[in-house]
């Protein structure tokens, strides 16, 4: 066992422009008390992370952080779970790579997950605040379809960050390779009845760049579809 308490795991895709914020904003929440990890998967890149990855982890001051490659991207899901599967820490966390998430989240919730008197039983995610009236009207219906079929309360789904301990990892047999990651490790949290507590977080704007996958109107229409689909595919495999 390493001496690592806390691993954070970002996935990187095709994020170039937004990798020299998100170091300088990880360092500025590094905490003495709690060794820490950053692990930036670059997910399948196509643009010149790779380069701009490998310059800035060069710098003293970045020592923290450590890239991990996918060399060909197959999805948000499977960056992830590729940066989880070489996470040392006792405890992991995810979180996106646009800066939407901010970088202090991550310790608000290891706190919160630290603070219980059973760590290994409960699952920090956050809770968006500052929702807009389109995006957060799928995110309700995305969540009550999922609690129906799924037979838990699940909300929120896709707010970041996540964060649980290495043991829970065990339990992820079949990661699914897109955005459902998210539904899954959380619908597994609750289906070990661990406790979801959450963190209130104010999702702002990407720094830099568009969105991955609601940029156009059939590429966000995919996307839902596909979560459908595997909200009812997971009532059957996990
Ligand atoms: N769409 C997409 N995003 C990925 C992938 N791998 C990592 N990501 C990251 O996932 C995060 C969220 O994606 P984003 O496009 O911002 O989604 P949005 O915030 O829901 O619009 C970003 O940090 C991306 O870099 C991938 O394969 N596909
Ligand atoms: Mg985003």
């Amino acid at each position: 066992m390493s001496d690592i308490k806390f691993s954070i795991v970002l996935p990187c895709y095709n994020e170039a422009e937004n990798l020299p914020l998100i170091l300088e904003r990880y360092a500025s929440v590094m905490r003495d008390d709690v060794k820490t990890e950053l692990i930036l998967v670059n997910n399948g890149s196509t643009d010149n992370s790779a380069s701009v990855m490998a310059e800035l982890l060069k710098k003293e001051e970045y020592s923290f952080a450590r890239s991990v490659l996918v060399e060909k991207n197959i999805g948000y899901g499977h960056g992830i779970f590729t940066g989880i599967k070489s996470a040392q820490g006792e405890f992991i966390g995810f979180s996106h790579a646009d800066m939407q998430c901010p970088a202090e989240d991550l310790f608000k919730a290891y706190d919160l997950l630290n603070a219980q008197p059973d760590p290994k039983k409960a699952m920090v995610k956050g809770r968006r605040l500052n929702r807009e009236i389109g995006p957060s009207i799928i995110t309700v219906g995305m969540s009550m379809m999922a609690s129906v079929v799924l037979t838990r309360v699940l909300t929120d789904i896709n707010a970041q960050p996540k964060v649980f301990h290495r043991s829970h990892v065990e339990r992820m047999k079949n990661p699914p390779n897109g955005f459902e990651l998210d539904l899954y490790v959380t619908y597994l949290a609750k289906k070990a009845n661990m406790n979801i507590l959450t963190i209130p977080v104010i999702f702002g704007k990407r720094a830099h760049g568009v969105s991955k996958w609601a940029f156009s109107f059939i590429s966000r229409y995919k996307t839902i579809l596909a979560m459908m689909k595997y909200i009812f595919k997971l009532r059957f495999i996990d």
